[in-house]
């Protein structure tokens, strides 16, 4: 490891491989309160709470350039939060009050969007929740923390170019008291799961470049990395305790890949995710490995073709995972493939375009994100979770109106391979929404979002400020109406509080005559935010937001226009004033 400049840093220390320092600019550089992974406990570095009030978590965030080893044998140009990769992680409880003052030291234009949390309106961080923070600017955000769960903060601008580059970390809420319930050690796991793309010099790879073919095939499947992360490092090795329990909280953070990850012989019990734990925990057969055993990065061995083996996370999903390591021998954690669809794209000498999904989508070979050794005299074999874990309240959908949305893209430009996606109306993507296409709720509401996915692949749908749970998915194939493998619906599998979840595809082959609808109960309650939900006009002012976003969290999707905003428009409610609709954002979100 070279290291150009030294900086008091933790993670200089250890297997995460900060190796210098780029900025010389304005903010305070940053601290880190704790190194990351000791100690048999696998996470990222922490970050220091400056406020010395136990309600009060307070921390300074400096967003900047660094080089970072990936061990590739190059200096990688990152962007870090503290000089840290991932960016050092927050820790709470719910009530507690969050304080994060952000400082830019990048030379671009940034945010945090806080995922998944309830924030008020003007918090939350996205690229219409506020102005862009400019190189050199600060931004102090502060709310409540409402609910338990395990979140993440990424920027909100350039979403798919700044999450890509490194700027994210995780944020943890618990609660002390369904934490002591669960009866685990106190110790537990965060491990943010990410792929980034570096070309031959071991620098992040620009978006959308390379011929039309190239362009189109990124932009329709977004990007998959070929270096695996896990906690920022490559291939680590992880020394956990045998016998014993062990409490993983799982994040993807990638940009796209979707991230089925699995430990050979090893179940797991999923005890929650998005927003917390769920009801009855679900438990989690492993994936299949054959041989060869484990090796370095990558092996030569396929996945594991059951889509219902191995925990499954979709771009910016979270789980919260119990197993116990019995065999003292070392074992992978290791990714599997998933079929999601992966389109082909054909530019014909006649001028059209075709699509197809003739490339590798469920079969690509196994890669391993680490290697586990497993410490300690034999203990327990298994774990019996505790029954019923939490107790949730469905949301009750009796006569609420519903929002219905609608996913899709154009077929990629034969000139230039470009794509446009979108989400609220067919055609018409993020870019060209104004307020009156765009739905109004009220605060306190109920409603039903009914997000209908056109394509042959599947996305996933995320909503700032509010949590939804699962009703359904509806299956449609207009072309084989009477085939109940084409049309039936799936009831959602159990109950569950989630701000990210997997939109199927549709079950035909024919554009325009098959689809899939996933309906979601949502109710935007203004509970611990008085009002300072309200949102309206798509332009930020200076102490109001212009919205709150939906979208898909495959990124380079969002980037691409699958995003809109919704509005509560209550206005009624105190505190509500009504956006600045006099210019239209067209930055990308
Ligand atoms: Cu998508």
């Amino acid at each position: 490891m070279k290291i150009t400049r030294r900086i008091s840093v933790w993670a200089l220390l250890l297997g995460g491989a900060l190796t210098g320092d780029l900025s010389a600019g304005v903010c305070d550089p940053g601290t880190v309160a704790s190194p990351a992974s000791l100690d048999g406990v696998v996470r990222p570095a922490i970050a220091e709470d400056v406020n010395p009030d136990p309600t009060v978590v307070e921390i300074f965030l400096t967003a900047r350039q660094a080089v970072w080893d990936f061990n590739t044998g190059n200096d990688t140009e990152v962007f870090t939060y503290n000089g840290v990769l991932p960016g050092p992680m927050i820790e709470a409880n719910v009530g507690d009050t969050l304080i994060v003052h952000l400082c830019n030291d990048l030379p671009v234009d940034t945010t945090i969007h806080w995922h998944g949390l309830e924030t008020p309106a003007n918090m939350d961080g996205s690229n219409i929740a506020q102005g862009a923070v400019p190189p050199g600017g600060t931004f102090r955000y502060k709310f409540p923390l409402l609910v338990a769960g395990t979140f993440w903060y990424h920027p909100h601008i350039q979403t798919h170019v700044q999450v890509e580059k490194g700027l994210y970390g995780a944020l943890i809420v618990r609660d002390p008291q369904q934490d002591s319930d669960l009866g685990l050690p106190e110790d537990e796991h965060v491990l943010m799961l990410d792929d980034v793309w570096l070309d031959e010099n071991g620098q992040v790879v620009e978006p959308f470049l390379g011929t039309r073919e190239e362009v189109a095939i990124e932009q329709l499947n977004g990007r998959e990395g070929n270096v695996f992360l896990l906690n920022g490092e490559r291939f680590p090795v992880l020394t956990l305790e045998r016998g014993v329990p062990h409490r993983f909280r799982v994040l993807n953070v990638a940009n796209s890949r979707f991230m089925r990850v699995s430990i050979p012989d090893v179940p797991m019990w999923r005890i929650g995710g998005d927003q917390g734990l769920i009801e009855h925990a679900i438990y989690v057969p492993p994936s299949a490995f054959g041989p060869p055993p484990i090796g370095g990065p990558g092996t030569d061995h396929p996945s594991d073709p059951d889509p219902t083996t191995g925990l499954l996370l979709t771009p910016a999903e979270r789980a919260d995972v119990v197993l116990v390591l019995g065999e003292s021998e070392p074992v992978a954690f290791a990714w599997h493939d998933w079929r999601r669809g992966r389109h082909s794209v054909d530019f014909l000498p006649d001028g059209s375009v075709v699509l197809a999904h003739n490339i590798p989508d469920g079969t690509n070979e196994v890669i391993h994100f680490a290697l586990i050794t497993v410490e300690g005299p034999p203990g327990a074999t298994e774990w019996v979770p505790p029954d019923p874990l939490a107790d949730l309240t469905p949301i009750d959908t009796t006569d609420a109106p519903a929002l219905p949305l609608v996913m899709g893209h154009t077929i990629p430009n034969w000139d230039t391979g470009q794509v446009t996606f979108f989400v609220q109306a067919l055609g018409k993507p993020f870019q060209s929404l104004t307020p009156r296409d765009v739905h109004s709720v009220l605060a306190d509401g109920t409603y039903v979002w009914e997000v209908k996915n056109l394509t042959g692949s599947h996305h996933n749908f995320h909503t700032h400020g509010w949590g939804f749970q699962h009703i359904e998915t509806e299956f449609v194939d207009l072309d084989f109406p009477n085939d109940p493998t084409h049309n039936y619906i799936e009831p959602a599998t159990h109950l569950e509080n989630k701000d990210t979840f997997l939109m199927k595809r549709r079950p035909g082959t024919v554009r325009g005559r098959s689809w899939s609808i996933t309906r979601f109960a949502v109710n935007f309650r203004d509970d611990g935010r008085e009002g300072a939900i309200a949102a309206s006009g798509k332009v930020p002012g200076e102490t109001t937001s212009g919205g709150w976003l939906a979208h898909c969290h495959i990124l380079e999707h969002s980037a691409l226009g699958m995003m809109t905003f919704f509005q509560i428009a209550d206005i009624f409610m105190d505190g509500f004033e009504s956006g600045d609709t006099s210019a239209w954002s067209s930055s990308v979100p």
